[in-house]
């Protein structure tokens, strides 16, 4: 193990790379404060009375969990008073949340996913935080259009994942490291320098239930790699899905995959099922950093220009290969 602790490693990359000021390198520090307590909430489940509904809806009219909403809180408390952002958007919230006045404003904004997965939160799979960092364009007081940046613009991008153990993943565009929380020492510890996704792969993550629904170009890769060494592909294909997609994109930047949430005639009215600002863009940055690619289907996620908040987006993401391979059917 390093025994380089996250405070000492962002140190040393505010030294290596100009783009880590100190305010972003700050902003990544209480993102895994808040994530620690958000862990903490998690583990205790149901000793404190947190699972189950909250009894309300977010503004995509899925209900909420006790904890989506715990978390949500926690990564507001944490961040709003250093200094260090000027705004943050969440999946659950409808509007963005601007810094009060009372705190002193920064230049940066910050975007989560609090608890994606939160589905499983309940029956004690693991889920996970997703958050992403922008710069605000210019000076003038912020609003939405601030928000509206392609994930190019992306400075800090990462996800912690609550399973058997937590783990935060980070790149701010100079590769993908991994840290694991120490639980005795209450620090985040780098565990794996460098990430890196295998070009080709034999495992796929897709909700199968919605096999009926998509596209052709989706039916027919699908179907060619459950023919396996039978049919075109010439080799066993295995399949994951976890319902959490920071789990399974944990397991593709771990040993390789391809991860689809494609858009079909269920979801083609609001675009897809993932966040684009929230879910897609943070992980596509991480995947790409990794060696890896990510995708609608049809074009790169992080050069879309985002049109709103809470757009979401087909995505198709994971070992290059197979990415590209999916890419191409919808192409042809
Ligand atoms: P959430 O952010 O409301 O938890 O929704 C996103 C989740 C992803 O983590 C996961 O990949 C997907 O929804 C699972 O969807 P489904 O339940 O349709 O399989
Ligand atoms: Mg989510």
């Amino acid at each position: 193990m390093s025994g380089i602790t996250l405070s000492r490693y962002l140190v040393e990359q505010q030294r290596n790379n100009p783009a880590i000021t100190p305010d972003l390198r700050l902003i990544v520090e209480s993102v895994a404060s808040a994530c620690k307590a958000i862990g903490v909430a998690i583990g205790k489940g149901e000793l404190a009375g947190v699972l189950g509904g909250a009894g309300s809806e977010n503004i995509q009219g899925e209900a909420q969990k006790k904890l989506d909403v715990i978390s949500n809180d926690i990564l507001i408390r944490t961040k709003q008073a250093n200094g260090t952002l000027a705004a943050m958007a969440s999946e659950e919230m409808d509007e963005i949340y601007l810094i009060p006045t009372e705190y002193p404003q920064g230049d940066y904004l910050l975007l989560f996913d609090p608890l994606d997965g939160s589905s499983n939160i309940d029956v004690n799979i693991s889920v996970g935080t997703i958050f992403s960092v922008l710069k605000k364009a210019d000076d003038n007081e912020v609003t939405v259009t601030d928000f509206l940046q392609p994930g190019t613009a992306q400075v800090c991008a990462g996800y912690a994942v609550y399973g058997p153990s937590t783990q935060m993943v980070l790149t701010f565009g100079q590769g993908v490291d991994c840290f694991t929380l120490d639980r005795e020492l209450g620090e985040f510890i780098l565990t794996q320098r460098q990430m890196r996704i295998p070009e080709d792969t034999k495992e796929f993550a897709i909700n199968m239930s919605n096999q009926r629904f998509w596209e052709s170009p989706v039916q027919r890769y699908i179907e060619e790699l459950l023919m396996g060494s039978t049919g075109p592909r010439e080799k066993d294909f295995n399949m994951r899905w976890v319902a959490s997609m920071v789990a399974d994109v944990h397991r593709i930047l771990t040993r390789g995959g391809v991860f689809m949430y494609p858009v079909d005639s269920k979801t083609r009215e609001q675009g897809g099922k993932l966040r684009l600002l929230y879910e897609a863009n943070p992980m596509s940055m991480l995947i790409e950093q990794a060696g890896g690619a990510s995708t609608t289907g049809r074009e790169r996620i992080m050069a879309l220009e985002p049109q709103k908040l809470h757009q979401r987006v087909p995505v198709v993401l994971g070992s290059k290969n197979e990415v590209e391979r999916v890419t191409r059917y919808h192409n042809e």
